[in-house]
């Protein structure tokens, strides 16, 4: 598509096209997303200029200078009233490499504050903390997407690619010709679909029983002697303990508990163990949970006792979700880290950085809380009181969003920096415009771990800022005397030093590199060749071994609906992006998905009394959502699905429960208990 961008002054801006390029990773294909997302760009509701909501609580227009002045200032007076702490940072995987690294460097430095953490904690958090404890690192896929096409098997747990990455699904041809594409989701999405030849295969275990699959598949490739011994003894450590776990796991008892049954099983595991060519891949409907770190080592442990991670042809890999959803977690936006995947509570970690910053390693603040934490201490006693927001829209992404709306009222400051007025940013004091992917320069890195060049191709329209002038004009208001560079370029320069000898070492690379369109893959330090493939020889750990780690199932880990209730599945559909803040603004997007429907089983509908189209409530005890009945026999008939990609009322986490992973922190996205009832006359909706 192409289309004609306006600047601030009206000019006609030259057309902005975006077309699919001859890339290896999406094979010059682009979703439907891509294509349209060059209307964002021109969107006639697009921010122009700085908001401030004046004493009649209405926004009005600010200039810059006046806009950062007030933030400035009402920053200083709550920091001098309340300490460094009560100012929070909340950042997003949707930023580029440079503005990520700036934000936790503003953060620290400009803000002195710990409090700083980002939407990918409820993204790829739990992959993350399991990534780290087998192997020592966190990057997505440990090799390059091509590897997956020689595949025999690839093993999909808790993804839908078909629609949340369609450009990927080439990559499973194949193994669907090998008849080995196995797709695990309590329901029939488009790509479990994709096995409907009968060759591959569908699992469609009850929601939240991933864990218990998971153990049963191991015990079966245990009992069966279908593990690589040699690899196992050579490779890991802890076996025996993961014997010991899964052996109460017989397949009977697995099928009692997941639903599915335990020939699938076995059939399933010696299909795994069925030589070369096997890759298992986690998404976001099995990490997602409570559980979510204790399933992804599940699924860890059993690609380990195959053989698979750092075989060539095989590998174990989780599918990274936002555009910069990999950098995003690389360079200080978390709350515990350092630029370079450096540990902030490592004390020569703290001192790198430091001589990088120009600080002493004490001027650094040490562990802030992760996201649902700091959102919970909004307006709290010794909680954040000022909120600055960058690339997400948190009051419809976020668990418990009531809750999150009620901390909001409690604080004495929100600012939040986006394109559009999304629903946060409708409650912000200060609404400050940006810059668009299209008008910037910058990185991102791939869910290969790829470092990747964005760059600006118009000129964004005059009452628009790049955020890193934006954090470099309010860092000098604040008075801080580290330096914040407004150029991409310099930034990247120094976030190469200040990750140089870290896990995700970008030292070796350089814009002008990029440019040639030379692959960089991290590990990248000064010198080498970068990364492709990791695990060939040894893993990150300091003795090179990948760690078996033994987990449970937590009975009590979640509520099970009881008689009348279902279990709500929240998840993603083709048209919409996230919170649907951009994607809801695009009216081809919007006029195919305008609003939430919410799917269930004719037989459950049945049960209710509920017909297709029939206005619905879904209600548990955080909140109450409003939506139509979509009536599908492709989900399990003890579930009912809602995508979260619709604000207000229709939000799907009015319904999703704060409570978190004790490990990731990552909280309960998929599955909570709702009730589901008809709404009949008054009650209707419009
Ligand atoms: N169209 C579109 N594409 C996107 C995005 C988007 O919003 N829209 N977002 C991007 C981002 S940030 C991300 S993280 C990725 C996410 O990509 P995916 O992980 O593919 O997306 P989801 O739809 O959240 O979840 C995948 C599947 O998990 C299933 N599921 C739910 N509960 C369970 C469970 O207990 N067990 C199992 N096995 N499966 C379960 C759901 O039914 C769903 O089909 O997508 C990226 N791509
Ligand atoms: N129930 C349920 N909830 C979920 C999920 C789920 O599966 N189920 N998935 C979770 C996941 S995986 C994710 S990743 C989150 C995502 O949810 P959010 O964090 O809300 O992500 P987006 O909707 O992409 O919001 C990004 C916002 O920032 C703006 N933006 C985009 N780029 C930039 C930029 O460069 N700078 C600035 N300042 N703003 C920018 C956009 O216009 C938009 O308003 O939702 C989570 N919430
Ligand atoms: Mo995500």
């Amino acid at each position: 598509m192409t289309l004609t961008p306006m600047d601030a002054a009206g000019r006609t801006a030259p057309p902005v096209t975006v077309a699919g390029r001859d890339f290896p990773t999406n094979r010059g294909g682009l979703c439907k997303k891509g294509w349209t997302s060059a209307e964002l760009l021109r969107a006639p509701s697009r921010l122009g200029a700085p908001l401030v909501r004046g004493a009649d609580g209405a926004f009005h227009e600010a200039s810059w200078g006046d806009a950062l002045d007030l933030v400035a200032g009402s920053l200083r007076g709550i920091r001098s009233a309340h300490g460094a702490d009560a100012v929070g940072v909340f950042g997003g995987g949707g930023l580029t490499n440079e503005k990520a690294y700036v934000l936790g460097k503003f953060a620290r430095l400009a803000l002195g504050t710990s409090r700083i953490d980002y939407n990918g904690r409820y993204c790829m958090s739990s992959a993350a903390a399991a990534g780290n404890r087998a192997f020592g690192i966190d990057r997505g896929l440990p090799f390059p997407l091509e590897d997956l096409d020689g595949a025999s098997t690839i093993l999909l747990l808790g993804t839908n690619v078909a629609e949340t990455m369609p450009p990927f699904i080439g990559h499973l041809a194949g193994a669907q010709a090998a008849g080995g594409l196995v797709v695990v989701d309590p329901r029939r999405t488009a790509t479990a679909r994709l096995t409907d030849d009968g060759r591959g295969l569908h699992v469609q275990p009850a929601p939240g029983t991933d864990l218990a699959l998971l153990l049963g598949l191991t015990h079966v490739v245990i009992a069966e002697r279908l593990a690589d011994a040699d690899y196992v003894d050579a490779r890991t450590t802890g076996f025996d303990a993961v014997r010991r776990s899964v052996a109460s796991w017989w397949p009977e008892r697995v099928q009692s508990v997941t639903g599915v049954p335990a020939l699938t099983l076995r059939r399933l595991a010696r299909r795994l163990a069925s030589g070369e060519g096997t890759y298992i891949l986690t998404g976001r409907g099995v990490e997602q949970h409570v559980d979510g770190t204790d399933t992804a080592t599940a699924a860890i442990n059993l690609a380990l006792i195959l053989g698979l991670p750092g075989r060539p042809g095989s590998g174990y890999g989780t599918l990274t979700g936002q555009g910069n959803g990999q950098g995003g977690r690389e360079h200080g936006q978390k709350c515990d880290q350092l630029p370079g995947y450096r540990k902030i509570v490592d004390p020569d970690a703290r001192a790198h950085v430091a001589g990088v910053w120009g600080v002493e390693p004490d001027a650094i603040p040490g562990p802030g809380v992760p996201a649902v934490e700091l959102l919970q201490s909004l307006g709290r006693p010794g909680g954040v009181r000022a909120l600055l927001v960058h690339g997400s829209n948190l009051v419809v992404s976020s668990p418990n969003v009531e809750a999150v709306r009620e901390g909001i009222a409690r604080l004495d400051l929100l600012v939040v920096c986006d394109f559009f007025l999304s629903e946060t940013a409708a409650l912000a004091d200060v609404v400050l415009p940006v810059t668009q992917w299209a008008e910037e320069e910058g990185t991102m890195t791939n869910l290969e771990g790829r470092i990747l060049r964005r760059r600006r191709a118009i000129t964004p329209p005059g009452g628009v800022r790049d955020e890193l002038w934006i954090l470099s004009e309010l860092a000098r208001r604040l008075g801080s005397t580290a330096t914040f560079d407004t150029d991409p370029e310099l930034v990247f320069e120094e976030l190469r030093l200040a990750s140089e000898g870290g896990i995700a070492d970008y030292s070796g690379i350089d814009y002008a590199m990029l440019d040639r369109g030379e692959a960089a893959y991290w590990p990248f330090p000064r010198g080498s060749a970068g990364t492709p493939r990791l695990f060939a020889e040894r893993f990150a750990h300091a003795d090179g071994l990948a760690r078996l780690v033994a987990v449970s199932v937590r009975e009590a880990a979640r509520p099970r609906p009881a008689e009348g209730e279902l279990t709500l599945v929240t998840g993603r559909l083709l048209e919409h992006y996230q919170s649907g803040a951009q994607t809801r603004r695009v009216p081809e997007l919007d006029e195919a998905q305008p609003e939430a429907l919410a799917s269930m089983h004719p037989a459950t509908a049945d049960r209710l009394g509920i017909a297709d189209g029939d206005d619905l409530e879904l209600a548990n005890g955080r909140g109450t959502v409003r939506c139509r009945a979509r009536l599908t026999p492709d989900i399990r008939p003890d579930a009912v699905f809602l995508p979260f990609h619709y604000g207000d009322e229709q939000a799907a986490n009015l319904l999703t429960s704060d409570a978190v992973d004790p490990i990731s922190s990552m909280p309960e996205f998929k599955t909570n208990v709702v009730r589901v009832t008809r709404l009949v006359g008054a009650g209707a909706l419009a």
